[in-house]
């Protein structure tokens, strides 16, 4: 369906399951539910994931097909699955929807794409797997891993895949995501859970709470992906004449033929490309050839960081069009038009699994009924 473009860092993070009791949650007082047998109650949009034999004849859901609620997600019983999770705020559509509706039985590519209506505050999210345990039996077990994050800018709002025209993306980078630890979701069954405690749902939200910095591709000066302390370089100093981010040697040479032979200006016994920096690059602050950069937007640094100096400079470009912004925990569908979240799920013999979104702006939490 859609092309998987290779921008943005692959983030390699996985779910860690918390359970989710805890009435300190509480959002704006709308609707209350209660974390009671397994799931909140409450208005919710639900997503269930089906486990499926290898041999089994996947036919796509068709959301246009009013008769059916295209909600479900077949994957493999064992293996593994690329999934997408879709929003934005401007994504217009009424309800969860699935397309593309099974994911990792043709081969490693074959996705599916998880449409959730924008929420602002986003949802918080709830899992479980279900299903009955035989005697003896293996460990059944499902991870979710959040694996890599695009976001673009869109001219008018979209409602389904056939409605996106990608164009230049956004660059995202040194981010995370709150839940960062491996982990998994363990099915179990609330019959024999019961000599065990009360069945919980698995507290998923976490795993949608991205912090990082979301860059306007104008600042990629070198054109490779990434904005960083090379695109300073290629974009203030001036013997960079090639703006690749390097002082290449022929332009160590100008410089070396404009300064008489050059000058140690970084005090180290050589006269280098360093010495260019220093003497040259306006943002080489302390004059030490490089651009520091700690490779972590963080605000307690900020300013004395002379990448984030360059970034405190370039809030805004000629056309008033936002070049960068920090993200401090947001729900990562907040962050541009549309955006992609894409997971790898994997899946040791779970059949069922159900996921619900519960929108943070209507949904108060309570304290659960002992
Ligand atoms: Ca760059
Ligand atoms: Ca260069
Ligand atoms: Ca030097
Ligand atoms: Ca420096």
């Amino acid at each position: 369906m859609k092309q998987k473009l290779l921008n943005g860092l692959p983030i390699t993070l996985a779910a860690v399951i918390l359970l989710c009791s805890s009435p300190g949650m509480a959002a704006k007082p709308q609707k209350a539910i209660e974390v009671g047998n397994g799931m909140p109650s409450g208005y919710h949009e639900t997503l269930l994931f089906h486990g499926k034999k290898d041999s089994y004849n996947c036919i796509e859901c068709d959301p246009l097909n009013p008769l059916e609620e295209c909600n479900v997600v077949n994957i493999p019983e064992y293996g593994t699955a690329p999934i997408t999770y879709v929003s934005g705020r401007k994504v217009n559509i009424s309800a969860l929807t699935v397309y593309d509706s099974c994911a990792g039985f043709a081969d490693e590519n074959d996705s599916a794409e998880i449409w959730l209506p924008y929420e602002a505050d986003g949802y918080y999210i709830f899992a479980r797997a279900l299903g009955k345990p035989g005697k003896g039996d293996e460990e059944r077990y499902i991870i979710f891993e959040n694996e890599s994050l695009e976001a673009y800018p869109l001219l008018s709002d979209v409602s389904s895949p056939d409605d996106v025209v990608l164009g230049l993306g956004m660059i995202t980078q040194q981010g995370e995501f709150k839940m960062d630890a491996s982990g998994s979701l363990y099915r179990f069954d609330g019959d024999s859970d019961k000599g065990k405690g009360k069945p919980q749902a698995k507290y998923l939200t976490n795993m949608f709470l991205w912090s990082g910095l979301v860059f306007h591709p104008e600042l990629d000066v070198t054109g490779d992906g990434v904005v960083n302390e090379s695109d300073v370089i290629a974009a203030t100093c001036p013997y960079d004449t090639n703006q690749n981010g390097t002082i290449d040697p022929d332009e160590f040479l100008a410089w070396s033929v404009d300064t008489s032979g050059g000058v140690d200006i970084t005090g180290d016994g050589n006269i280098n490309s360093l010495d260019v920096i220093a003497d040259t690059c306006p943002y080489d602050a302390n004059q030490d050839g490089v651009i520091s950069y700690d490779g972590n937007f963080d605000e307690t640094t900020f300013p004395d960081n002379e990448f984030e100096n360059w970034l405190a400079d370039n809030t805004v470009n000629a056309d008033g069009e936002i070049l960068w912004q920090y993200y401090n925990e947001a729900w990562v569908f907040s962050i541009a038009d549309l955006v992609y979240l894409n997971q790898v799920v994997t899946n040791n013999g779970i059949k069922n699994i159900q996921l619900r979104f519960y929108p943070v702006s209507t949904t108060e939490f309570v304290a659960p009924a002992e």
